[in-house]
């Protein structure tokens, strides 16, 4: 049996075999036992807000259109999403809170230049306590605007107020959201989806932007940095950690003291020849762009990486983990250890971590995987031999330097590349991944086809790795993949042609950058000018459509795969789609396939550099969106593979 409709990762399909071969079920296997899914709930019909239902709308208008307190198809539509951009701001922007607390304790800054950058720009004196004090004050502020809305650009700005959408502080707007989808509160869909471009908007602006810029004060602002990926990196001979999700205040430390001379003599002793400390998901990406460690996989990996019987310790903070690791690790000798005090897991040790004494607990959680390695069966060890060379660590302000050098460091030679048609646009790939499409098939195949047609493509999270897996994030990459403009650029500066900028919360990053164009002048007065794009083409979790939402209330058109749960009300759907581009300037594309999701995206770059009168074609080729398929990037459909669950 073939597994190529779960993943196009080889490393994942040789697994899956395994996996077989183990009698071992991973996250396609539960997924293809749910079918058929409710067809209520996909089309976001079925409301369980409160004990009168649950209630659901016949979407075939053959039964009550309305739930038992009145409420249609619209409302329930917009209230579910509500709640789901509510649950995604709630968890990116916790993460937020939780690294300016470790700010607030930290006894060791990294970044010492941009702690000074920003007490200048929040106001304070160069002093991280002050700092940490003056960001915590923004998850309770009661009248806003946030302090870092203020990067955004003037005429941004002026849409929000217009909107009445200006977020206030971040806690305030996710507990209002949450109150107006209550029953009984606020009955207008739409008025119930810019509330969410609230949440949204205090998510990307607000909780996300202090995450990135306290864990580059923390542990340092990332640097281009050579790596690798996949399942691969695993080591036979080493003691073998992954640290997978999120918040990187454990896992930097469990880097530094992997490093220790008595843990390494330990790990000697044990047999090993070794520490090898690897990620998973967004943790993976954090250490990677400030380390350099290796990333074994994204989030479809993390079942299959435990089964290689390779993994000693697998360490767990919070988002993205599935509970199921437990019981797949189960099959082997590997511990799965849980560590914050907000996720715990039937199965999993709990090492609580404590913040004041954070290298205790990295080097107990090293023991112990020292430990484990002591019972791990050799013979059972089968790592796939994949793994793929990477450069990751770009950022909105390491970039001017790469881009431009140190005598001419800016955004100044970005902007001429696309004002001269060599660079078409520019277009954030981000998320996740998701059973209901093999793995990373949407990503690759969007990613290639914009490569092509000369579009830059920065990435994050999920997405990112799904990239390096397959080689994009190689300098060389240029050549293979890119158009003859895009080469040009990418071969003068020597970069690769994908620019990883980091985690789930770094999408601030992408904002970053965005402002900086508008700034550097000559593209446009605010982010829906300019010939830029997103897309999140495996789109899985909650904080995923959060992101979606904060990119197009700030004006930024996104493609993103599979839809949220809207198709039951028209009315959520045109307003996504159609209206808010008036409000906002950006829209969503909810494209069921790859060449769709890529020929809408060149339309709107195409069309926003025809409003900036900009050079009309690329100094050698230059291909209307119409040409996709003649010129091979009807390959995105081929590449790209809804998947079909098995019977
Ligand atoms: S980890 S949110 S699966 S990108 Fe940030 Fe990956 Fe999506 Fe989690």
């Amino acid at each position: 049996m073939s597994f190529d409709n779960r993943s196009v990762d080889p490393a994942a399909q040789e697994m899956l075999v395994h996996a077989r071969d183990l009698g071992a079920k991973t996250v396609w296997d539960r997924h293809d036992e749910m079918q058929p899914l409710c067809g209520f709930g996909d089309l976001g019909l079925c409301c369980d807000v409160c004990y009168m239902g649950p209630c659901r709308i016949d979407p075939f208008g053959e039964r009550s259109q309305v739930g038992a307190c009145g409420a249609d198809a619209h409302l329930i539509v917009a209230r579910n999403l509500a709640r789901t951009v509510a649950c995604g701001a709630a968890a990116h922007s916790d993460h937020g809170r939780e690294v300016v607390e470790a700010l607030r304790n930290a006894t060791v800054i990294a970044n010492p230049e941009k702690l000074k950058m920003l007490a200048e720009e929040w106001g304070v004196a160069v002093d991280h306590r002050a700092l940490a004090a003056r960001m915590a004050s923004q998850f309770g502020s009661q009248e806003g605007p946030l302090i870092p809305l203020l990067r955004a650009p003037e005429e941004q700005r002026r849409r929000w107020e217009k909107m009445g959408i200006t977020p206030r502080g971040i806690d305030r707007e996710i507990v209002e959201l949450l109150h107006r989808t209550h029953h009984g509160v606020e009955s207008d869909p739409v008025a119930l989806l810019r509330g969410a471009m609230r949440a949204a908007l205090a998510d990307g602006w607000g909780g996300s932007m202090i995450a990135t810029d306290v864990q580059d004060v923390l542990f340092g602002g990332p640097q281009a940095i050579r790596s690798q990926a996949n399942l691969g990196v695993l080591e036979e001979r080493q003691v073998n950690i992954l640290v997978h999700g999120h918040e990187p205040i454990l896992s930097e430390m469990i880097v530094a003291v992997s490093r220790d001379e008595d843990l390494l003599a330990l790990a000697r002793q044990a047999g090993a020849e070794g520490i090898n400390i690897a990620g998973i998901c967004c943790t993976a990406n954090e250490i990677l762009m400030r380390q350099g460690m290796p990333v074994a996989g994204n989030y479809l990996h993390q079942e299959l990486a435990l089964l290689t019987g390779a993994v000693d310790l697998m360490v767990v903070d919070v988002q993205c983990v599935m509970p199921s690791l437990p019981q797949v690790a189960a099959c082997h000798h590997t511990k799965i250890v849980t560590t914050s005090s907000k996720a715990h897991m039937p199965g999993a040790e709990q090492m609580a971590f404590d913040a004041h004494n954070p290298k205790q607990t990295a080097r107990a959680i090293v023991k112990s995987a020292i430990e484990a390695f002591s019972r791990r069966d050799p013979s059972r060890v089968n790592i796939p031999r994949h793994k793929m060379d990477l450069v990751a660590g770009f950022t909105n302000e390491n970039l001017p330097l790469y881009l431009g050098g140190r005598f001419r460091a800016g955004y100044r030679p970005l902007i001429d590349a696309v004002a001269a048609g060599r660079i078409r646009g520019i277009v954030g790939v981000v998320g996740c991944n998701t059973p209901r499409v093999a793995q990373d098939s949407n990503h690759l195949a969007l990613v290639r086809c914009l490569l092509a047609q000369d579009v830059l493509v920065v990435q994050t999270g999920c997405s990112a790795i799904a990239s390096a897996k397959f080689g994009l994030l190689r300098p060389e990459a240029a050549l293979e993949y890119a158009g003859p403009g895009l080469q040009e650029v990418c071969a003068a500066v020597g970069i690769p042609p994908v620019l990883h900028v980091g985690s789930c919360v770094d999408n601030s990053r992408i904002l970053s950058v965005c402002v900086a164009l508008v700034a550097e002048g000559g593209m446009g007065g605010d982010l829906s000018e300019l010939p830029i794009a997103a897309a999140a083409p495996e789109a899985m979790s909650e904080k995923a459509i959060t992101i979606g939402l904060y990119a197009v209330a700030s004006g930024i058109f996104t493609a993103f795969t599979p839809a949220p749960r809207i198709a039951g009300s028209s009315v959520v759907r045109k307003y996504l789609e159609e209206d808010v581009e008036k409000e906002t300037g950006g829209k969503f594309l909810f494209a069921s396939n790859m060449d769709d999701a890529a020929k809408g995206i060149l339309a709107h770059l195409d069309a926003k550099r025809k409003a900036l009168k900009l050079a009309p074609r690329a100094l050698t080729t230059y291909v209307p969106a119409t040409g996709l398929k003649s010129l091979g990037c009807g390959q995105a459909q081929k590449h790209s593979q809804e998947r079909v669950p098995e019977a």
